[in-house]
């Protein structure tokens, strides 16, 4: 086959996937939402249309290698941490302390360790590969489920996750953005119309399913590993068979991957302060105050009872517990 012939195979079947993904978006009940002119509904699942192309390559086309490892969250719940901290913890050998060349010192997180709904997939030979995503538990390429990969999920408490998302939604000036008020995005959220939303459900998968299988999946929490660090990434590193050895703690190895990773130091990066993603995103948007409990500065109390009398019907029946 020819250069031009392969291209324009390429093309044909993407202008095929498009065609479908449109039907499809026709078909699906949708919401109106702050992010894009509406949300969709599919498998159980809010999206935009850009993230729901994403889902529905990803499903058809990603392929999960045994050594992979997925990273996942809903929005706003740690994720440009935990991938930051992962990169760390994997390249460790590559690049050893004292960390004064790190790639993590010249890219932002979300570069080095991409989103699967970004179709960007295996792109090198490295093993393992890290890769991240919001898919929720049951959405996930099939090929994830069927595959040795390890998954780790990290969870935050609705209400710091309602209010970065707010402050990240506003400090953003992407054109598909539509204004709301804050009343009506809590509503939205409260009625899983947000994002990526169910919140709740989304992390009541991951965790009953951490629960179930937790050789596959492991369940972390944003304000334990704020609380306690070094100790979660110990956790996370044997998790994914990738143990600290004594002597590296000795040598401050640890220490040093959690001080490269912190909020403190990513957030002051240049890459991090003036730097621009693919999708033209800022990256300076992924860094704000990173607090346990901040919501108090942006949530009215009758706001705040909302999201948590959701809270509180979503855990009938569950013994899962959020932070706070
Ligand atoms: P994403 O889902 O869009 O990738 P995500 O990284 O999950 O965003 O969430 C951003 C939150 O993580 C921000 O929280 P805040 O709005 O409450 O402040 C951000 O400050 C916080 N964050 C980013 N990097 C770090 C880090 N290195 N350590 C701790 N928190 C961080």
């Amino acid at each position: 086959m020819t250069k031009s012939e392969t291209t324009l195979s390429k093309l044909l079947v993407e202008s095929e996937f498009y065609q479908e993904c449109k039907e499809l978006l026709s078909s699906l009940p949708r919401d109106r939402s702050f992010y894009a002119e509406y949300l969709y509904q599919y498998q159980g699942f809010w999206y935009p249309p850009n993230l729901l192309e994403g889902v529905l390559y990803s499903q058809k086309h990603f392929q999960a290698r045994d050594s992979d490892i997925i990273l996942v969250s809903s929005p706003k719940s740690g994720t440009t941490w935990l991938k930051s901290l992962v990169f760390a913890l994997i390249h460790r050998q590559e690049f050893q302390t004292p960390l004064e060349s790190h790639p993590l010192l010249d890219n932002n997180p979300h570069t080095l360790v991409t989103f699967i709904e970004g179709f960007q997939f295996h792109t090198q030979d490295t093993s393992p590969s890290i890769f991240s995503t919001h898919i929720p538990l049951g959405s996930l390429p099939e090929s994830v489920k069927d595959s040795s990969c390890k998954v780790v999920y990290c969870c935050r408490n609705p209400k710091d996750a309602f209010v970065s998302l707010w402050h990240f939604v506003k400090r953003l000036t992407l054109k598909e953005m539509v204004g709301c008020t804050m009343e009506e995005m809590v509503s939205g959220f409260c009625r899983g119309s947000s994002v990526y939303g169910p919140f709740w459900d989304h992390a009541l998968e991951y965790w009953k399913e951490s629960r179930e299988n937790p050789k596959k999946v492991m369940f972390v929490m944003y304000e334990e590993m704020r609380e306690q660090p070094q100790n979660s990434v110990m956790r996370i590193a044997e998790f994914l068979g990738w143990p600290f050895t004594e002597k590296e703690i000795e040598n401050g190895v640890l220490e040093d991957i959690v001080k490269l990773c912190s909020l403190e130091n990513l957030s002051k990066l240049e890459v991090n302060e003036k730097g621009k993603l693919v999708n033209g995103m800022e990256t300076k948007a992924f860094f704000r105050k990173g607090e346990i409990g901040g919501w108090k500065d942006t949530l009215t109390p009758s706001l705040a009872e909302e999201i948590d009398k959701t809270t509180e019907q979503k855990l009938i029946g569950s013994d899962f517990r959020f932070f706070c």
